[in-house]
This record gives C-alpha cells, structure tokens and sequence, in this order.
C-alpha cells in the first residue's frame, strides 16, 4: 500500500518536473542578410522532417534568450550571429511558446553549414509565403515580409 503511494507520487512529481521542462521557453532565429532571412530543413521529428524553419530551439537553464539564439546557432549553424532584435508575434508550439529573434552574421564570421538540418536557403520577401514552413512558423510569414522589405 505505502509503497503504491509512493511510486504514484513519484510519478505525480516526474509528470509535473517533465510538464515544467517541457514549458521551457524556445527560441527561433530570423537571421538576415542581404534583404533575405535564413531558412533551415529540419530532419526530425518525422512530423516535421521536410519542412523548413527558423532555427533555433530551447533556452537552457540560466540563460537569456539572446544566449540561446547565439548558442543555438554555433550548433546548428556552425556560425557566430549577433541578436538585434526581435519579432512581435510569438508562436504556438506543443511544448508552449517559441519567441523569434532577429539576429545578423557576426563580421568575418564563418559562412552558415547544414550541421543538424538538411539543407538551408536564404529566402527573400517574395519567397517566404511559398516555403513549406514547420506550422509553428508560417504565423510569423507576415513579419518576416515586413523585416525583409526595404
Ligand atoms: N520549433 C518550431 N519552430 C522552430 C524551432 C526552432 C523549434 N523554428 C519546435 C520544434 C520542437 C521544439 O520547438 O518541437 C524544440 O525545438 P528543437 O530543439 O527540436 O529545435
Ligand atoms: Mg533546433
């Protein structure tokens, strides 16, 4: 009996710490060059794999926002960006809230690889309504044709 108790409230404490986890904020990266922004083809999960997204992902314990994006880039990217600044429209993923980031290449910078996506495009205004974004990501389509037009 006590020990039934026990293990149910372990699990109540492990549901809640994952819930907590899981509620951690994610970051997305509009990284601009050019009049052009930085898509990103994503390999997993398989629901996503194909699609094309801003990269990005969770901020870690301890850590801005701004040193999530500047992180997150150096290991998707293999790049050094410099945040400036950031969109209005935050979006809805199953994990809770994605806030997207407007950053630059650092100068001298290496160029941005492929490290854990399967492909990467510079898309200009006109091209970002056709691309096939994650569904997270075509709410920000708008903003991204306003950051992009001259
Ligand atoms: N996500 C959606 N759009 C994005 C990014 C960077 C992330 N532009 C979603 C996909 C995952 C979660 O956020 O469900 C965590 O991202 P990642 O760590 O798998 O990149
Ligand atoms: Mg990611």
């Amino acid at each position: 009996q006590v020990r039934r108790l026990l293990s149910a409230r372990a699990a109540a404490v492990t549901s809640a710490a994952e819930a907590l986890v899981a509620a951690r904020a994610v970051v997305a990266t509009a990284l601009v060059r050019d009049r052009s922004v930085l898509a990103a083809q994503r390999t997993r999960p398989p629901a996503l794999a194909g699609l094309w997204e801003l990269p990005g992902g969770r901020v870690e314990e301890g850590e801005s926002d701004a040193d999530a994006v500047v992180r997150e880039c150096r290991e998707e990217l293999g790049t050094e960006v410099v945040v400036d600044g950031r969109l209005a429209t935050d979006l809805r993923i199953d994990a809770g809230v994605l806030r997207v980031h407007t950053a630059h290449l650092a100068d001298g910078g290496p160029e941005p690889r492929a490290l854990e996506h399967s492909g990467l495009r510079w898309v200009t205004a006109a091209e970002v309504p056709g691309v096939d974004w994650v569904p997270a990501d075509r709410a920000v389509v708008a903003d991204l044709v306003d950051l992009l037009r001259p």
